[in-house]
């Protein structure tokens, strides 16, 4: 049977079908990792997740290895130039996760602009025995800019106008046959909305994108909202502007060094965190596995791969 290295957990019904068609090697559990990789120097496939990815440095280590199949749609924690150079193919599960992705989407900044959290809190202690909550802000009629009208930023724009919210959009290219406005200038556009979404891949060219020049320009009454990477934003000066109430609120589900979130955070009231929940539902994960499987199984029986990258 071939070699099979596994760098994580998959959900047991996907371990044991991956069992049945490979060798599998459980990287996270060997003591001696490197030990691994260089007792299983024919190994020519490897499944992944968005978070381990895969360094050249391992790839380095295995000199046979054809394919990388990712559990996530992003990928930039795998070296894809290095796997470009040595022909190796990667995929991924786009498309089976948008709907998750965009709900939570939605959920977030319901739950940021309603105080839906913190309301929750204030009848658990008891408050509410005391005094009514707050007003808080609807989404009706506001505006969402969504940063990467990609395949879930197109679901998030959906929802969002059944919100009855407007939406504009900010990407590389303007799409043609989208029929939200399109900022060339995302800073322009953060001037421009109430909301700004950012659903973008990570790596260098989305890195710090949203510095604290947007953020300025989203001001005090906007929110952030991120869904993509935690790299997208300048994490240390949004802390700096949600805290002065230069930045009015964010909404956060990936950071910058995940899992650990930074203490201001996690203490204030104008923000609302979810621990990478994008796509974490029962049939989304069921769907992306699967998807990671059939993959792996594609290219195994010499046909074309299902969701390739590279
Ligand atoms: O290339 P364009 O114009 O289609 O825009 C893409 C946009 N994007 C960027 N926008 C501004 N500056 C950049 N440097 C930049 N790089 C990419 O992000 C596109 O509209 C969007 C990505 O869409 P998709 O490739 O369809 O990705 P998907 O499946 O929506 O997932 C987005 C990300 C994943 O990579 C994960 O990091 C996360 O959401 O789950």
């Amino acid at each position: 049977m071939d070699d099979l290295i596994v760098t994580g957990p998959m959900l047991l019904n996907v371990m044991d079908e991956l069992e049945q068609n490979f060798a599998v090697h459980k990287y996270w559990e060997a003591t001696d990792r490197q030990k691994l990789l260089a007792s299983r120097p024919d190994t020519r496939f490897l499944a992944t997740d968005g978070h381990v990815g895969c360094s050249a440095r391992i790839m380095d280590q295995l000199p046979k290895l054809e394919m990388i199949s990712c559990f996530g749609v992003g990928v930039d924690a795998i070296d894809l130039p290095a796997a470009k150079a040595r022909g190796i193919r990667v995929t991924n599960t786009p498309d089976v996760l948008n709907d998750a992705v965009a709900e939570l989407a939605l959920g977030l900044m319901l739950a940021l602009s309603r105080r839906i959290v913190d309301a929750d809190t204030y009848i658990r202690r008891g408050n509410w025995l005391t005094g009514g909550y707050p007003l808080t802000q609807e989404l009706t009629g506001k505006t969402v800019g969504i940063l990467g009208l990609g395949r879930i930023g197109k679901e998030i724009a959906r929802r969002a106008q059944a919100f009855k919210m407007q939406v504009v959009y900010h990407g590389r290219n303007e799409k043609e046959f989208e029929p939200y406005v399109y900022y060339e200038n995302l800073e322009e556009m953060a001037k421009d909305v109430d909301w700004l979404v950012g659903v973008v891949p990570g790596g260098a060219s989305t890195a710090g994108l949203v510095d604290g020049k947007i953020m300025k320009a989203l001001g005090p009454n906007g929110a952030l909202v991120n869904l993509g990477r935690g790299s997208l934003i300048d994490e240390a000066v949004m802390v700096e502007m949600l805290k002065s109430g230069e930045l009015g609120g964010a909404a956060l589900d990936v950071f910058e060094d995940e899992p650990k979130v930074p203490e201001e955070l996690r203490v204030m009231s104008n923000v609302v965190l979810s621990p990478h929940l994008g796509s974490a539902t029962v049939k989304t994960r069921w769907a992306m596995a699967d998807l990671v499987v059939r993959n792996l199984l594609a290219h195994k029986n010499g046909v074309p791969l299902i969701t390739p990258v590279v």
